[in-house]
């Protein structure tokens, strides 16, 4: 049984179609606590975080949007995660991608303190790779990996606390990648699973090989899902949608095992615009996998990982 705690984060700061900022409330009308009750866990919902006062934080970077909405955000966001490491599993409603920016920097504070190794799995359509400096369309939501790596161009931003080492970093699903991200990632350790790696070796295995990395330095794991992972068919609630994505199939096998793993120690829910859903579609399915990552199964069998 897990002490799931619920932070709600409306953030719609970090890309320009409105919306995101109504995912906690579809998430929770989706039956988010009764599906974690339901499994046995314990639930506490901590409401909506709001941002903090805005300061006037700039950037030579004409095109960057809302940067002062989206450092109130990380400094809020960093606070709530970094509380809700010591009690429980914190688990973030937003709210579009740019609120990571704070929710794992308030987990590598927690991990930092613990002495313990951070590992952030990023399921996602996108590398999320671009700094403040390299974004050409100002959207934040395109720059948290590059932060929480420990990448210059972030002085705007309070310092991250204990930058995530590239090994740690597991990207999957990608297949939609910008010139610059590219070239960051060319220069990386992070590993990429493209959906060219997953059409070839399916989903199981560079999921396990990730995981048994995780267990093996005793790591703590930090899930990063954005509806733009799965496909639009599956998953139509989101700004930028990307043919090709998971199958409502790929989604829930990944989930099960990262759940099988027991190594999931905190989980981000983002880029849900539901004034694009379809009668809560989206909604419902992110539930639903948060079911199957929180240990809904059909049998109770030994598994691999198990
Ligand atoms: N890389 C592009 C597109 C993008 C990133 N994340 C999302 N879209 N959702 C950018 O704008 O940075
Ligand atoms: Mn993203
Ligand atoms: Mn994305």
């Amino acid at each position: 049984m897990t002490h799931c705690i619920l932070i709600g984060a409306p953030v719609d700061s970090g890309q320009q179609r409105p919306g995101c900022l109504m995912g906690p409330a579809a998430y929770r009308v989706a039956g988010i606590g009764r599906t974690l009750q339901s499994l046995g866990h314990g639930v506490e919902d901590r409401g909506d975080m709001t941002p903090g006062p805005l300061g006037c934080e700039s950037t030579p970077n004409a095109a960057v949007r809302h940067l002062p909405e989206t450092v109130a955000w990380v400094r809020t966001l960093a606070e709530a995660g970094e509380r809700a490491m010591a009690e429980g599993m914190p688990i973030f409603l937003g709210g579009d991608h740019s609120l990571s920016l704070g929710s794992v920097a308030g987990i590598a504070a927690h991990a930092k303190a613990q002495g313990r190794p951070l590992f952030v799995l990023w399921l996602d359509a996108h590398t999320d790779i671009h700094s403040v400096a390299t974004t050409e369309s100002g959207n934040l939501h395109g720059t948290p990996i590059a932060y929480i790596s420990g990448r210059p161009g972030f002085e705007a931003f309070p310092p991250f606390p204990a930058p995530v080492p590239e090994e740690n970093i597991c990207l999957f699903g990608i297949r939609s990648v910008d010139p610059a991200e590219h070239a960051a990632l060319e220069a990386s350790d992070i590993t990429v699973n493209d959906m060219r790696v997953l059409d070839e070796f399916g989903f199981a295995v560079p999921m396990r090989a990730f995981l048994d990395k995780v267990r093996a330095a005793n790591g703590m794991l930090h899930v990063s899902l954005d509806v733009d992972f799965l496909d639009p068919s599956v998953a139509p609630a989101v700004g930028t949608t990307v043919p090709g994505g998971a199958t409502f199939r790929e989604a829930h096998l990944v989930c099960e095992l990262i759940h099988e793993s027991g190594l999931m120690t905190s989980l981000d829910l983002v880029e849900l615009n539901p004034f694009l859903d379809e009668r809560g579609k989206t909604a419902r399915m992110m539930v639903d996998l948060v079911g199957s990552l929180m240990g809904r199964k059909v049998f109770d069998r030994p598994t691999r990982s198990g």
